[in-house]
């Protein structure tokens, strides 16, 4: 038996929230080269136009929509665009997602339900959007991008370290609920990944110098660098892919061994 075809996604429907650029964009590639069909959502036009302009460049056709994810009327209708126009969406990654890096005691409420907003509530609108689809159908994948602030705390993340615990926790459940409709759902929790959103914390000094996070955060990692959005891809071609038909509810980290790794001594 040729059991590589367990992990090809031929025929698949992944739709990947948020996946313009960074994280989703490389796991969208991992999944086209795999046989899936790409569609994905941002909540600017001019966004998804850069996009589509993307992964034209890398080959792939893909499908992009206007969506803001915490937007639930926006979503269903997303949702019910994809499945007249493309197909029922047999794979979901929910990864679209933001931080804001400020003092507990100085972030505002509004602040904080903003991040809990996309980072967490968002996650549930889509999934319950797909859910019923992929019930009639027999079958899904929901992938969530969790994080390593699903495990661990640090200054000024208050709001998406209460995010991204709950969605693993989300996982979890959805997991539980949906398990007996052949419905798997499982999170990545990637460790440092060098996209737009970690670009502060690795932005040179005046002095020429590394940013001091930077500094701490290679000495976190066994491999010595921070990690790549396409370092992504066969995880997640994993988890969308049959061979993952008897993994749920589970958190794989892809973080080159930061949460196995005490540090580096200085
Ligand atoms: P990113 O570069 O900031 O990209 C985030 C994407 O999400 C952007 O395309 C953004 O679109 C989109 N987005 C934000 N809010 C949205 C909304 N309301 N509706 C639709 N799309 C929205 O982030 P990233 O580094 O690729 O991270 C992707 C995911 O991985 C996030 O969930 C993040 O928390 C998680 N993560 C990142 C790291 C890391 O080290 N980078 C590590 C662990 C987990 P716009 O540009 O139009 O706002
Ligand atoms: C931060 C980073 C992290 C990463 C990621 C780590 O400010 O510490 O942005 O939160 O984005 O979530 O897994």
């Amino acid at each position: 038996m040729d059991y590589s075809k367990n992990f090809r996604l031929d025929g698949k429907v992944a739709l990947i929230t948020g996946a313009s650029y960074g994280i989703g964009y490389g796991i969208a590639l991992a999944m086209a080269a795999s046989g899936a069909k790409i569609v994905f959502c941002d909540i600017k036009q001019e966004f998804v136009d850069k996009g589509l302009a993307s992964y034209k460049a890398d080959g792939i056709d893909a499908t992009g929509y206007v969506c803001d994810v915490t937007n639930e009327d926006m979503v269903k209708e997303m949702i019910a665009k994809i499945e007249t126009e493309i197909g029922v969406v047999d794979i979901l990654v929910n990864n679209a997602g933001i931080i804001k890096r400020i003092p507990m005691c100085d972030m505002t409420p509004a602040e904080f339900r903003q991040v809990i907003d996309v980072d967490l509530n968002a996650p549930f609108i889509v999934s319950k959007a797909v859910i019923p689809s992929m019930i009639k159908k027999g079958h899904g994948k929901i992938i969530n991008i969790c994080s390593m602030m699903s495990e661990l705390g640090r200054e000024t993340v208050s709001a998406y370290a209460a995010a991204k615990g709950g969605l693993k926790m989300l996982t979890r459940n959805i997991c539980s609920e949906y398990g007996a409709y052949n419905i798997q759902c499982n999170g990545i929790g990637p460790g440092y990944i060098a996209t737009p959103q970690t670009a502060p914390l690795r932005e040179t000094q005046p002095d020429g110098s590394r940013h001091p996070f930077d500094q701490f955060i290679v000495g976190r990692t066994p491999a010595g660098r921070w990690l790549n959005p396409d370092e992504l891809g066969g995880p997640a071609v994993f988890l969308a892919s049959d061979a993952s038909n008897a993994v749920n509810g589970h958190i794989l980290y892809v973080d080159g061994g930061i949460l196995a790794y005490i540090g580096k001594q200085p």
